[in-house]
């Protein structure tokens, strides 16, 4: 008999990272039923319904069964819910959009999308449950139904500095398809032709040559290309901008983007006028958007983005809610700029915007302070955004490859809101982005979590934080410790500089290795930090000014190490440990003899 696997998932601990989820399918699918019969692994596959596939579908497919297409074979059947080749599986594919079926059985493999899309996804999960059973040696049969929660859900390159390369959106483009992120939104600031000064203007041929392949890049994996421009620096409101602006976003049509959206955050002046913005978007509506069959509903990034930035006295929130057309999405980030997404505040904005808020989730971005990067796990999003955000869309970091992470629970959050496991998730998400160094990643990730800003404060170094804040305590009170916390720590500093030598040499994913390795070598020399500090308040107890003279010196070359690391980033700064490790040795450093 069948039953219903549920899907388990572990508590992280401070050592390692050896549990996951039962299935090891990412995003979490929302059924999986098995009754954990083995059977043989294919040699090959006799293909099913390829005749009616979409080209982006049969190109997933041939992608998951590589050379093994052969006129015998395990028979693999597919198609979408209108289609002959499934009709038998009709009552089993999901009545959701994107949804699909998925059987594994030894008489044939089927997967039966509610729509192409959901094929599509469909199929991306059978890559992966081959991929585990080919490593595993053996294929267990298995019934998937799945769906995802949130329709729109992906990521806005909305942040201020270095834009990602070409390079890196292509890697984010086939990370969104992998993991079943549908949106991807061109906004970064300084994009001078998304912004001010050359808004106006279309792209010059290499960079227009460049988003026409980007463009079609997502197009074949599924994934919706969205194009911003951010006008209200110095926009006037006069028919020649907007015809400006109109030729513009023609110009990127040519190119082949179909969705589009209009950026007013950030300004000041004349562009933050109401309802200046909601005729000139409603003009686009009508003008752009309704005049051609294949472009989406516009969206807009309102001046007053967030509940802090809300002046009920302009009633600017009220006049895009009354006045936008209702089709016209509107963006919004929550309580402030960098915010956890609470019930309470999504049900306070909708009754001012008169519909569901497209959510623009401030995390992992850094550009407030971009010496850090956030490792950190996903969570603060309450799980009602299943049904009241119209979108859910993460700003990420301006490394492209470290974002990955958050992105991995963005995904599988949005998919599967109630399996989601934030801890689970991050440590999968670990696994999938550095396989051949997961543990040492894990401990980087573990102490490079602090925001530092204090309304929107996320984890770090739990594992030592409570023996580091009784180790100082005691310290400073009696210049003495509990053993046991000392011996925490002593662990973790040591732990932390095998890591930072074991991630400089690991192999898997070398963009990744190299965006961070600023921070690798940071963690290195504050992990020697960490054990010199400790042997310093040893010679402070056992009253060896010699000790504690070496010590102390050897702390300050250190630290003039860091420094020196610090200068030769581009970021001006490797910030990692500033919640607990940082503030630990500066305190014993500074702690008289
Ligand atoms: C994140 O620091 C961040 C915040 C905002 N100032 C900008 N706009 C919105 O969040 C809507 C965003 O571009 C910037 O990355």
């Amino acid at each position: 008999m069948k039953r219903l696997i549920a899907l388990y998932f572990s508590f992280c601990f401070c050592l390692g990272i050896s549990y996951a989820t039962e299935t090891g399918l990412h995003p979490l699918p929302h059924q999986v039923e098995t009754d954990g019969k083995n059977i043989p692994l294919p040699a090959s596959f006799r293909l099913i319904g390829t005749d009616e596939l979409a080209p982006n579908t049969l190109r997933a497919l041939l992608d998951c069964v590589e050379d093994r297409v052969a006129a015998k074979g395990m028979p693999l059947r597919v198609g979408i819910r209108s289609s002959k080749h499934v009709r038998k599986y009709h009552k089993q594919i999901p009545q959701h959009p994107e949804g699909y079926y998925l059987s594994i059985t030894e008489k044939e493999i089927v997967v039966a999308g509610y729509d192409n899309r959901g094929l599509y996804y469909g199929i991306r999960t059978l890559k992966q449950w081959l991929e585990q059973s080919q490593a595993q040696g053996r294929l267990t049969e298995v019934a998937i139904t799945d769906w995802p929660d949130i329709a729109t859900r992906g990521v806005v390159e909305g942040f201020y500095g270095q834009p990602w390369s070409h390079e890196a959106r292509k890697g984010i483009l086939d990370f969104c398809s992998e993991q079943k992120l549908n949106t991807y939104i061109y906004g970064p600031k300084n994009d001078r032709y998304h912004s001010s000064p050359h808004w106006r203007q279309p792209y010059p041929a290499k960079e227009a040559e460049q988003l026409r392949e980007l463009v079609a890049y997502a197009h074949e994996r599924e994934v919706d290309f969205v194009w911003a421009i951010h006008p209200g620096r110095d926009i006037k409101w006069t028919t020649e901008d907007r015809d400006k602006l109109v030729d513009k976003l023609e110009s990127m049509y040519h190119l082949g983007v179909r969705a589009f959206a209009v950026f007013f955050d950030d300004i000041k002046g004349a562009g933050t006028d109401a309802n200046k913005q909601v005729e000139l978007m409603n003009y686009l509506d009508s003008c752009f958007v309704q005049t051609k069959p294949d472009v989406a509903p516009l969206i807009i990034c309102p001046t007053e983005y967030n509940r802090s930035r809300w002046k009920p006295e302009t009633n600017y929130l009220k006049t895009l809610g009354n006045r936008l057309s209702s089709n016209i999405h509107i963006m919004w980030t929550g309580d402030r700029a960098l915010s956890d997404i609470t019930a309470d505040n999504l049900m306070w904005v909708q009754t001012l915007f008169k519909r569901k808020p497209y959510i623009w989730w401030n995390f992992p971005v850094t550009d407030f302070s971009n010496d850090r990067l956030l490792m950190g796990k996903v969570c603060g999003i309450d799980s009602c955004i299943r049904t009241e955000v119209s979108a859910f869309v993460s700003n990420p970091m301006e490394y492209a490859e470290a974002s990955k992470l958050a992105l991995f629970g963005v995904a599988d959050y949005t998919w599967n809101i109630n399996a989601y496991q934030a801890e689970a998730s991050w440590e999968e998400g670990i696994r999938h982005l550095l396989p051949d160094a997961a543990e040492a990643l894990a401990c980087f990730c573990r102490h490079s979590s602090a925001t530092g800003v204090e309304h929107f404060p996320r984890e770090e170094s739990t594992c030592i934080r409570a023996s580091a804040e009784r180790f100082l305590h005691q310290f400073e009170e009696t210049r003495d410790w509990q053993a046991e916390d000392m011996k925490t720590l002593q662990n973790e500093f040591e732990r932390m500089e095998s890591a930072a030598d074991e991630l400089k040499v690991s192999k898997s994913n070398p963009a990744l290795i190299e965006e961070i390795t600023p921070w690798i070598t940071a963690m290195g020399l504050w992990a020697r930090m960490g054990q010199e500090a400790l042997g310093l308040a040893e010679a402070v107890k056992a009253r060896d000014k010699a000790a504690y003279q070496r010590r102390l010196a050897h702390l300050q070359v250190l630290q003039r190490r860091i420094e020196q690391n610090d200068s030769e980033t581009a970021a001006g700064a490797a910030s990692i440990g500033t919640a607990v490790i940082q503030p630990l040795i500066k305190t014993i450093m500074q702690t008289d003899y």
